[in-house]
């Protein structure tokens, strides 16, 4: 029988992972219970900001009311038909997703990785069929630190160690060039242009501390794309939906009103867009590769699929999801938090010797501490946070990611900001 949950202490459900999970996970030493907004609570009933949402997954906050009832709404009347019969959810999400982000198809599936693996597929077959690519020879240039998700072919073109090793045999056909260098992908495009597919790279690295890439590599790289016909995949599964302040990461400073009409010169137009995690506003997995008709085209009946990928869960959610992120204006709140919480930390990096940076757009920052990627400063720092109420994570280990929902306002941020100072003092002067 499965004991009551009710009044079991962090440490016993803490435990229970421990001892029946696969340990594949580090976790802050927090068990939470409940979520709503920008707040989490724990077991015991302490109240925590999320500065995490979930790797950005969040970005409409916890338990949106909106989302709670679409998901309720469509559970209790269709879940699942898989995509052998139609329902009357995917075709509108179709019709919405494609107009909100200006292109002619989509292709649904549920976690990151998939959608990534599709656009991978979706690529080499457009190489191969539209290119004129040799059967079999078809390359996909990338980045090094990238992190597109923990797939046998995703992670065949890894740089980290952790997630690549003694997984192999790896999936060949990948060529990594440094991330942020335009004169690297000239060189690869030029020497085997004839024979690369695509290039699929974050228009922000999440992964790698929040790496914001000099404004010119994005749109020298689409250019540079154009030139060599190949198709230019963005994954913005981590920097899409709002979440750098602007509809997409590759929007670079558009000031749309958070739907893109893209007459701003700083857009770039991917051929291949991937999304994920806050397309469901993480209440759902839900996660799409969008592209024109030229080159989603060449996927046909029985070629590609998901039992769960375009359900009427999925669908109907991922419609509200999008919905509340245009309605509460969350893109322009992320750009405007976004700008103020970056001043407030830039004045701690001033005036501290324990910090050395910080980056980002919109809700998606990092602050760079000043010791070794492989010290322990940050995971002790996020610690602290955690006592102190508010939930960040360290990506290395002197990196730590500042990432609330994008529902938060003007004074719970500068709350925040108050808490992190508070903490970083308290880390140089216990
Ligand atoms: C984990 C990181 C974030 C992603 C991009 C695809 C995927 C992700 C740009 C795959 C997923 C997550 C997954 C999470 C850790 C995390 C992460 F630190 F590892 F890099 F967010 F920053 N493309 N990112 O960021 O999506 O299959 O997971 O749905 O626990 O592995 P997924």
């Amino acid at each position: 029988m499965r004991s009551t949950t009710l009044h079991q202490s962090s440490q016993e459900f803490m435990n229970l992972e421990d001892r029946y999970g696969a340990h594949n996970y580090h976790p802050l030493p927090v068990v939470l219970t409940k979520g709503e907004g920008v707040y989490v609570w724990d077991v015991e009933g302490k109240r925590y900001y999320d500065f995490l949402s979930a790797y950005s997954a969040l970005n409409q906050g916890h338990c949106h009311p909106r989302l709670v009832n679409a998901l309720v709404e469509q559970a209790s009347n269709l879940a699942l038909t898989s995509r052998a019969f139609y329902n009357d959810q995917l075709g509108p999400y179709e019709k919405y997703v494609t107009e909100y982000f200006g292109f002619d198809k989509v292709l649904p599936m549920n976690s990151g990785a998939e959608a990534v693996e599709t656009a991978i597929k979706l690529c080499r077959k457009w190489g191969y069929e539209r290119k004129g690519i040799p059967n079999g020879e078809a390359l996909i240039v990338v980045c090094g630190q990238n992190f597109h998700g923990r797939t046998t072919t995703i992670i065949s073109f890894s740089s980290d160690p952790d997630a690549k090793g003694h997984f192999g045999p790896y999936t060949p056909g990948f060529i990594s060039i440094p991330y942020n260098d335009l004169e690297a992908l000239r060189k690869v495009l030029e020497e085997n242009g004839n024979k690369v597919a695509g290039f699929l790279v974050e228009p922000i690295q999440g992964e790698a501390g929040v790496f914001v890439p000099d404004n010119a590599f994005l749109a020298g790289a689409a250019e540079l794309c154009r030139t060599h016909q190949v198709l230019f995949m963005a994954d913005e599964i981590q920097t899409g939906i709002g979440r750098t302040g602007s509809l997409l990461a590759v929007c670079g400073n558009c000031t749309c009103e958070g739907h893109c009409e893209r007459q701003e010169a700083t857009y770039i137009r991917p051929d291949v867009l991937i999304l994920g995690k806050a397309l469901s506003g993480g209440m759902y997995p839900v996660s799409a590769v969008l592209a024109d008709d030229a080159i989603m085209g060449v996927i046909k009946p029985g070629q590609h699929g998901s039992t769960f990928g375009g359900n009427p869960i999925a669908s109907h959610v991922a419609m509200e999801a999008l919905e509340v992120l245009r309605d509460e204006k969350l893109t322009q709140n992320a750009r405007r938090l976004g700008k103020l919480f970056r001043q407030r930390m830039q004045k701690l990096v001033d005036h501290s010797d324990l910090l050395v940076l910080v980056r980002g757009r919109g809700l998606l920052n990092a602050v760079v501490i000043n010791d070794s990627p492989e010290s322990s400063t940050a995971w002790d720092i996020c610690v602290l946070l955690a006592k102190n109420g508010l939930l960040a994570k360290p990506t290395h280990g002197n990196i730590i990611r500042f990432a609330p929902p994008l529902v938060m306002t003007e004074e719970q941020l500068m709350e925040c900001c108050d808490i992190i100072e508070q903490t970083f003092r308290e880390y140089v002067m216990p």
